[in-house]
């Protein structure tokens, strides 16, 4: 398969609602998307980094210019390229692993579709359609936070997982369970907003029966969620702090945490993820599927990956009207708290031509 190009396009769409999180309020979402084209097929990567480097050290613009300086010259003169050589010949260039995944994805959509496979195959789907949960930012009042659970739920999500934050987590927690009863599958994130100091208020969410607590301290402190998950009941799910499948790895040997958040974007490809979900699944440990409000390219192949053996939990992959009114590609709708696994080559979607530009803020073109 011959590379001929890649385009890096910038798209920009607007939010249904604002996203608040321990480490920001996004209203917006600014992506860097990446099609490689062939002798005969395109292929479409999405990066997930954010507008800022609030999450981690990634950034769209530090994206766009590792992948225009760096890993798209790598990969072009590389000579014909399969996916699976691809994080091989980007593997000099340290970190930026979010410009990574989407050049791999670009290069690993274009190979399928030539061959008519779709993601779900290449990775080994073992369900036709994937539980999907919901994650729910930080509100002005619990009122509010009331009124959007309860809208989620009459859509049909299977579960909740309420974006924390010191200030903003009992009371949220035990309003919702108070509000929906035992039976809903709850969970929180805190995208690294605690320390160990704050072990004893962590503590205090044990008795809502919480599915897991997702990263509450920060993404290098392994050792301390070793050390939380000795004070705290709640299962640790660690998701920034698991780069590699070699820091998953460590992580679960080392006792940091009970489930992994798996997000392509994070680890650098879907080749990558499915080999952190081998790794998780030969420890015993649930994985599921983060999600980065993806456009419906980077969700279809989220729902892929969520249909493997080992992501026995509902994942981040909710509807795309979870976050956008119009997506760039036929919207994924939820049927019975369920999105349909793709099946069609590659993604098995292309964005919409005419939905696509009209969100498009540049485009730039590179031949190596
Ligand atoms: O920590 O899982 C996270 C969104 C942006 C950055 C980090 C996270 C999130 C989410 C939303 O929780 C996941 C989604 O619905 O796409
Ligand atoms: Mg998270």
């Amino acid at each position: 398969m011959k590379l001929t190009g890649v385009e890096l396009r910038r798209i920009s769409i607007p939010l249904v609602a604002p996203f608040r999180t321990s480490f920001g309020t996004q209203t917006t979402r600014d992506i860097l998307l990446v099609r490689v084209t062939t002798d005969d097929a395109e292929g479409w990567g999405e990066c997930v980094a954010m507008a800022d480097p609030l999450y981690s050290s990634e950034y769209v613009d530090a994206a766009a210019d590792v992948l225009r300086r760096f890993l798209v010259p790598a990969v072009m003169a590389a000579g014909p390229p399969t996916a699976h050589s691809v994080a091989g010949i980007l593997a000099p260039f340290k970190g930026h692993r979010m410009a990574k995944a989407a050049l791999e994805m670009a290069v690993l959509d274009a190979e399928l579709r030539t061959e008519g496979r779709s993601f779900g195959r290449e990775l080994g789907a073992v369900r036709d359609r994937v539980p999907c949960g919901v994650s729910v930012g930080i509100m002005d009042g619990v009122p509010e936070l009331l009124d959007a659970v309860g809208g989620y739920l009459a859509e049909g999500y299977v579960r909740v997982k309420l974006k924390i934050e010191p200030g903003w987590d009992l009371e949220p927690v035990r309003a919702v369970r108070e509000r929906y009863g035992d039976d809903l599958l709850l969970q929180v994130d805190a995208n690294t907003a605690y320390t160990l100091a704050d072990a004893r208020q962590l503590a205090r969410l044990d008795p809502f029966d919480l599915l897991l607590i997702e990263q509450p301290l920060d993404e290098e402190d392994v050792l301390g969620h070793v050390e939380l998950a000795r004070r705290i009941r709640t299962p640790i799910c660690l998701d920034e702090s698991i780069a590699s499948a070699r820091d998953a790895a460590a992580a679960i040997r080392l006792g940091a945490c009970q489930v992994v958040n798996i997000k392509p974007g994070r680890v650098g490809g879907y080749l990558e993820a499915r080999r952190i979900h081998d790794v998780c699944v030969a420890h015993g440990i649930p994985v599921w599927c983060g999600g980065m409000l993806e456009t419906g390219l980077g969700r279809a192949a989220n729902v892929a990956l969520a249909a493997m053996p080992g992501f026995t939990l509902p994942g981040d992959t909710s509807a795309s009207g979870r976050y956008y009114a119009s997506d760039i590609t036929e919207p994924f709708v939820l049927d019975d708290g369920h999105l349909e696994v793709p099946t069609g080559p590659g993604l098995g979607l292309v964005p919409v031509p005419d939905r696509l530009a009209e969100v498009t803020t540049a485009t730039e073109w590179l031949t190596g």
